[in-house]
């Protein structure tokens, strides 16, 4: 029933990705995703190549089925973690953060294919362009670093704009977001919060706790004004950074005060003082649940959505 262009491109059963979150998309919930019949992806995040390499080599050995890895273009080990991948045969990339373009000419050489998360219209064409195979319109409902517009506005923007598969996400984590990302034109879905939330990844329980309990309105943009802005669960950190950002912290300041706070929230389940990344959706997510229920019912509850779709009007 939901065969797209993308479960085509990606040879994969289902049109749902998950989101290559730092610290948090390990080779364990990479592959738990992939085995379920989605794309489970290694989160590079500001991790050096020898570590998306082992992380890389983990996933092969957890499953036979193709994953891919998010190469974050901020980080400082970009240009290894590219080489990374390409001598590890890695299928296909998603990139955050940032233009890929110079990375592409070689990737495509190499068959790799390149999926970049883009979060406006202008950066779609231009990675079309160079040659992507798809990308993921990202709205700034989801966590971590983002864009200006929502989901449902960006989606079907992207999707007018451009001729390769345009994958949603931002806000969705249940049956009924995945089929409206499907009514926008969206070839699938990429989710993160949703996957954090799930018994294969390996974030720190409080972390994934700390997303149950979250309700709508508990994320905050934090790093406006350095040009980064990044979702989080409000906390103690995030009060601090919005103190320091309204009395005109420098940039520096600010990115000091980040320093090293997602491993303290994903690795040392420190929710208080590190930064919990998650998207606005947290407050839709209510438990912890093996990866292939996640997928499963999802697919199950878009099919009855859609099938309902006359009889509710
Ligand atoms: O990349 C993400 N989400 C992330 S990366 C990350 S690690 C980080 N930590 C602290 C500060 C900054 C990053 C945590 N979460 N999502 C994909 C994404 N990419 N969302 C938005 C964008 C984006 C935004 C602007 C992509 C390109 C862009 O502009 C590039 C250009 O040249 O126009």
């Amino acid at each position: 029933m939901f065969k797209t262009k993308i479960t085509e491109l990606l040879d994969i059963e289902y049109p749902i990705l998950q989101g290559g979150m730092a610290w948090v998309a390990t080779a364990e919930l990479a592959a738990a995703v992939s085995n379920a019949g989605g794309l489970g992806i290694i989160g590079a995040g500001n991790a050096p190549g020898s570590f998306v390499r082992e992380q890389i080599k983990k996933a092969k050995e957890l499953t036979d089925k193709p994953f891919g890895v998010n190469v974050m273009l901020l980080s400082p080990f970009v240009d290894e973690v590219m080489e990374v991948i390409l001598e590890e045969g890695v299928k296909v990339i998603t990139t955050g953060a940032g233009n890929p373009g110079k990375y592409i000419p070689k990737l495509k050489e190499r068959g790799i294919k390149v999926i970049p998360v883009v979060a406006s219209v202008a950066l779609a064409k231009r990675m079309e362009d160079i040659g992507a195979d798809a990308v993921v319109a990202e709205g700034m409902e989801s966590g971590g670093h983002i864009g200006e517009l929502t989901t449902f506005a960006l989606v079907p923007q992207v999707v007018d704009a451009v001729s390769i598969p345009v994958i949603a996400a931002g806000g969705i984590a249940d049956g009924r977001g995945f089929a409206a990302a499907l009514c926008l034109g969206a070839s699938g879905v990429q989710m993160g919060t949703r996957f954090v939330c799930s018994t294969e990844c390996t974030a720190h329980p409080r972390y994934k706790e700390y997303i149950i309990k979250a309700k709508d309105r508990d994320t905050v943009v934090t790093g406006r004004s350095t040009g980064h802005p990044v979702r989080v669960l409000r906390n103690r950190l995030s009060r601090e950074f919005e103190k320091l950002e309204q009395m005109g912290a420098s940039k520096e300041e600010l990115e000091k005060l980040g320093e090293g706070k997602l491993k303290a929230a994903v690795v040392d389940g420190d929710v208080e003082y590190g930064s919990v990344m998650a998207g606005q959706i947290a407050g839709l997510i209510k438990d912890i649940k093996p990866v292939k229920e996640i997928i499963e019912d999802i697919i199950e509850e878009a099919a009855r959505v859609i099938e309902n779709l006359n009889k509710m009007r």
